[in-house]
């Protein structure tokens, strides 16, 4: 940061004071995770100086060498940590992704059957303010007022009457396992594709601690940042044939590659692609499979711990890295929670839960995850700390309980520095 502090201190004082936050606080947003520093180097590199359209070997720009290594690492890393036929690995984001799928698989105003962002879908999945729901036409499934699951029978009796052209298997705020062989079944029956967005739980997949998608779908996209712990940015992987049109002049894998270049994106961001790459090698090592198993112990460590406190876990639990809390029984909406929880150090992120009464700016649950906390090393024990730090922040508007708080939240956090001998620190 030498550079940085002298020609732009304004720049370079903002990233030491976002650095401070993160080191002193507890992340519990749950698509958010701490990358290496092989992670954080690959980002900061020259890479980011490339022009570099096309693909590895078919580029637009000459001087690609070194940027066709870099890529085909992290595609060729990419396939063999999912077991997958195709990968690309140039969205810039999760977003992107998802319209590159969906222009692959579908025409502008084909019928889509995604999760109902209300029940812990994405905006990509069909909300009207969004891409998605502006130029597709999205019907929804979601979870059962029951047991707050989804019901597969349910989801069967919406496909076979709406007839989608693709079927999407994914959420952002959904604790539970998905049946990706039932979705693979019902997408069989109706003649749709079957798309996965497995953003938030890549990492468990990667690492074999959560199901797997990929054998049942017909393209899986996916950011790299959240559980899967890379650096911002997303992917998509496919199989190669198309299943339903196997006539067509482009097979799947080209259909996808040309949508994501050139039909929505210009030059790949390089060094986010190294990033990527050096990502996938660490998730292939030994020990990301023990930390994932640790995300989930933490988890459901967390979970317990705030139901043993009172609190009401919609659905009752977690099956992966990530919970939703419901507030109704504590007369607290989720913005003033989300706030309360910023002023002593825990940061999370207000969430509709299933069947809210209230508005999605103030809605009526908390959604809360363990991955971030896991990579600087929290066990199950602190799980039990944080969540009566949780309660304690959550039930009281004393400022004396929140200074006490505050200061038990910081020592928490010292215990597991981030970056300990990083320039930023
Ligand atoms: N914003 C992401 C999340 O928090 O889940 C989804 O894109």
């Amino acid at each position: 940061m030498n550079h940085l502090k002298q020609t732009d201190p304004e720049i370079a004082e903002a990233i030491a004071a976002e650095t401070k936050r993160q080191q002193d606080g507890l992340e519990l947003i749950a698509s958010e995770n701490i990358v290496s520093p092989s992670v954080l180097e690959a980002l900061g590199s020259p890479l980011t100086n490339k022009y570099s359209e096309g693909y590895p070997g078919k580029r637009y720009y000459g001087g690609n060498q070194h940027i066709d290594v870099t890529e085909s690492l992290a595609i060729e890393r990419a396939k063999a940590l999912f077991g997958a036929e195709h990968a690309n690995v140039q969205p810039h984001a999760g977003s992107p992704a998802n319209l590159a799928a969906y222009m692959a698989l579908a025409e502008t105003g084909d019928k889509i059957m995604a999760m109902d962002l209300a029940h812990g879908g994405h905006l990509t999945h069909g909300s009207p303010v969004n891409f998605s729901g502006r130029l597709y036409r999205f019907v929804h499934y979601g979870v059962n007022r029951k047991d707050e699951r989804i019901d597969m029978d349910e989801v069967r009796e919406i496909a076979v009457r709406e007839r989608p052209k693709v079927i999407v298997a994914g959420f952002t705020a959904y604790s539970r396992h998905l049946d990706f062989a039932a979705f693979r079944a019902i997408a069989d029956e109706i003649g749709a594709y079957l798309m996965t967005d497995m953003a938030h739980f890549a990492g468990l997949v990667a690492a074999r601690v959560h199901p797997d998608p990929v054998p049942h779908s017909d393209v899986v996209t996916t950011t790299t940042h959240k559980t899967l712990r890379g650096p911002r940015g997303a992917m998509i992987l496919c199989r190669t044939a198309d299943r339903l049109r196997p006539d067509d002049k482009k097979n799947l894998a080209q259909k996808i590659d040309s949508a994501v270049f050139p039909g929505m994106q210009g030059g790949p961001l390089d060094h986010a692609i190294a990033a990527k790459a050096v990502a996938f090698r660490e998730a292939s090592l030994p020990e990301f499979t023990a930390y994932q198993k640790q995300v989930l112990k933490n988890a459901v460590a967390l979970s317990a711990a705030l139901q043993e406190r009172g609190l009401k876990i919609v659905s009752g639990g977690t099956d992966n890295h990530l919970m939703l809390l419901d507030l109704t029984s504590l007369n607290l909406g989720g913005k003033e929670a989300e706030t309360k929880l910023d002023s002593v150090g825990i940061c999370v992120n207000k969430n509709m839960i299933p069947f809210d009464q209230r508005k999605p700016n103030d809605p009526s649950g908390l959604r809360l995850g363990t991955p971030a906390l896991t990579t600087r090393g929290f066990t199950e024990p602190e799980m039990a700390e944080i969540a009566g730090l949780i309660v304690g922040a959550l039930k009281t508007a004393d400022g004396l309980t929140h200074d006490g708080i505050r200061g038990k939240v910081r020592e928490l956090a010292g215990r597991h520095p981030i970056y300990a001998d990083w320039p930023w620190c």
